[in-house]
């Protein structure tokens, strides 16, 4: 029972009964309940409570597996399939009730990400796709777009909630904008990855990011065709993720690295 197809069908039943859920608590309103690791990093009573039912729900269909989620933490180490989850990403938009975040679950086995379903749990939007088995937005198979140059594209990216990495960050962007079409900052980087998948945006990057954030839209990104990576030749992680096409990534890596942007606070 640990196919990628089997477990993707698991994560997309939790995927949506958490979003209904994150739904229904948006409807009756939302307040920060606390901060994390700054005053405008906030989680709210929906972030934990759609974290427990996506536990839940994990636990009952397949007790023996590991859970790492954003607000309870969980296992680090490698069970043989662990689950990584952001229950609501995009929890700044949640809290301004814009319609751009959603519930992202991966199963990974092995140490290895196989099956990753990102849900808009405010418009409906999902996005899946398993390891080799491609990706989907509904039925219709995703491609990333066909842009090759750089100066063409329009770039995803996101800041993060200490104001000095943000400081950084902007200069990295104001060493970038040049360069570019254009750039979008949406405020949920497991929806910028499928919209990199799908082509509504050309490329995404991002320093800052946890495994709960990327899992699931790297893998829809992946399969879509993007290289999805760190910087100089890391991988995908917490100094840097950039996902974009073969032939629109290593434009974009190249400056990305002269702006140092894995680097600063
Ligand atoms: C968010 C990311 C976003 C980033 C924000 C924050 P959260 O995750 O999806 O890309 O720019 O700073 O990290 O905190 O809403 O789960």
């Amino acid at each position: 029972m640990d196919r990628p197809v089997e477990l993707l069908a698991l994560a997309v039943s939790v995927a949506r009964s958490a979003s209904d859920l994150a739904r229904r608590m948006r409807a009756d309103g939302v307040a920060a309940v606390a901060t994390k690791s700054t005053a405008t990093d906030v989680v709210t009573a929906a972030d934990r409570a759609v974290e427990r039912h996506v536990r839940e729900r994990l636990h009952e269909a397949r007790p023996g597996d590991a859970v790492l989620g954003e607000e309870y933490g969980g296992e680090r180490d490698r069970a043989p399939v662990r689950w990584i989850l952001d229950p609501i990403d995009g929890t700044v938009n949640y809290l301004y009730d814009l319609p751009q975040y959603a519930v992202s679950l991966a199963a990974e086995v092995d140490g290895v990400v196989v099956a990753g379903v990102v849900r808009n749990a405010a418009t409906g939007r999902e996005w899946t796709a398993t390891r080799g088995g491609g990706a989907f937005a509904g039925d219709r198979r995703l491609a990333v777009s066909g842009e090759t140059d750089l100066a063409q594209a329009l770039v995803g990216t996101g800041f993060g909630y200490a104001a000095q990495r943000r400081l950084h960050q902007a200069r990295v962007l104001a060493g970038l904008i040049g360069h570019i079409r254009d750039i979008r900052r949406f405020g949920a980087a497991s929806i910028d990855l499928c919209m990199v998948a799908e082509g509504t945006l050309d490329a995404y990057y991002e320093k800052g990011l946890n495994p709960w954030d990327h899992a699931a839209g790297g893998l829809v990104a992946a399969e879509a065709g993007a290289l999805v990576t760190g910087l100089d030749g890391a991988p995908p992680g917490p100094d840097m993720v950039i996902a974009a096409p073969p032939g629109l990534h290593p434009a974009l890596h190249d400056r990305l690295s002269e702006l140092d942007a894995a680097g600063g606070p």
